[in-house]
């Protein structure tokens, strides 16, 4: 991609087509102090209170920066990188991180080791590349005292508070008001699909683990999601098509929302998964749809609970596991909790905390593809 001049007038060069970048266009993106505060990078002048017909006067190339007249008496130097930058039309940073498909077969992730100054190294950007293409990403190492975990989550974006606190406490108690905290086994599910909008991302971290079982389970509803398009499309549609509601109720409150069970974007791609089997009601539909709902649910958790998919492993006192809520499903085996403690935390945080930090980090650090 090149930017060229023709006369007065701007034109991208993609290598097929020139077009000419909108006059008005440049004219918004003039960054001199006077019109960009260097402290907050907001801008100084509103843009939609200037006449959008405004006209480039004289237009130069110098030393990487395009140098421009505006006929409004406004003088800009723009570095043509940021310009380049803008070509794509959408997101360079999240985006491209393309998506791996694993099952059961995927072998050693990377896991990373904690450090004191890991929220604002080299490190952390992988972590958070990691996370962004498996959907998950394991830490070692992570302080456990003083509920460290919100710290930890606090130190890349913020903590999503829900109702079950800032943090919740993972362990086997009396009375519990989610099933999470007794010694079942649990299925893999994704939490909280009964909120709107649903956290992200759910960070689980070990304190301890003293028990027999109580591994904890994950499978990558991504590839669960393509197999089933492929293998069976009629499933995929109903279950792309009807939406469920998912309720929570305790005695304080009742959370409720509707949503399909895969969630597509506007292209019709993969967007969100939500699964939870406690938690799930379909509203009345035709019988006959209604059969094949009830069949795509059952291949859907077959596929979501067979072994093919599902990796398993035990979290040991420091390992914090940090997963997409919206991709990926986690579960746990049961446990004997007259063995001993098993403890973890949890919390959660969303997306504008891994991307805001993944931003910041490739930024800091220079970081090219
Ligand atoms: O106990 C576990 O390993 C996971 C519990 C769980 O599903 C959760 O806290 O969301
Ligand atoms: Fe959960």
């Amino acid at each position: 991609m090149k930017i060229e001049l023709l006369e007065n007038k701007v034109l991208f060069n993609n290598g097929l087509t020139k077009q000419e970048i909108h006059p008005f266009w440049l004219r918004e993106r003039v960054s001199e102090e006077k019109y960009l505060d260097k402290g907050t990078n907001q801008r100084l002048f509103d843009p939609a209170s200037l006449d959008s017909q405004v006209k480039i006067d004289e237009a130069k190339i110098k030393d990487n920066f395009l140098e421009l007249k505006f006929n409004d008496g406004v003088n800009s130097k723009i570095d043509l990188d940021k310009i380049a930058s803008e070509f794509s039309g959408e997101d360079n940073v999240i985006k491209p991180i393309e998506k791996i498909k694993w099952d059961s077969k995927l072998g050693n992730v990377k896991k990373f080791n904690f450090s004191d100054n890991l929220y604002e190294s080299k490190e952390m950007h992988e972590i958070l590349v990691s996370f962004y293409k498996y959907g998950f990403v394991i830490i070692k190492n992570v302080p456990t005292k003083d509920n460290y975990l919100v710290k930890f989550a606090n130190s890349i974006g913020s903590v999503r508070r829900t109702n079950f606190g800032e943090h919740f406490n993972v362990k086997s108690k009396p009375d519990p008001n989610d099933l999470a905290y007794t010694s079942l086994r649990l299925s893999p599910h994704t939490d909280n699909p009964y909120r709107n909008p649903v956290p992200c991302i759910q960070i689980l971290h070990c304190i301890d683990n003293e028990v027999e079982g109580g591994y904890s389970t994950l499978v990558d509803g991504y590839t669960v999601t393509e197999d089933l398009k492929k293998e069976n499309p009629d499933y995929y549609n109903i279950l792309t098509e009807v939406k469920v509601r998912f309720q929570f109720k305790d005695k304080e409150v009742e959370l409720e929302s509707w949503s399909e069970l895969i969630q597509l974007d506007e292209n019709k791609n993969f967007k969100q998964i939500r699964f939870s089997t406690r938690l799930d009601y379909v509203p009345i539909l035709e019988k006959k749809k209604l059969d094949l709902y009830y069949k795509a649910r059952k291949k859907l958790s077959d596929l979501y609970n067979s072994q093919k998919y599902r990796i398993e492993f035990k979290l040991m006192p420091g390992d914090l596991l940090m997963m997409d809520n919206h991709r990926s499903l986690h579960g746990r085996t049961s446990f004997d909790a007259s063995q001993g403690n098993r403890f973890l935390q949890g919390c959660y945080i969303d997306y504008d905390s891994t991307e805001g930090k993944l931003r910041h980090l490739k930024k800091k650090f220079n970081i090219d593809d």
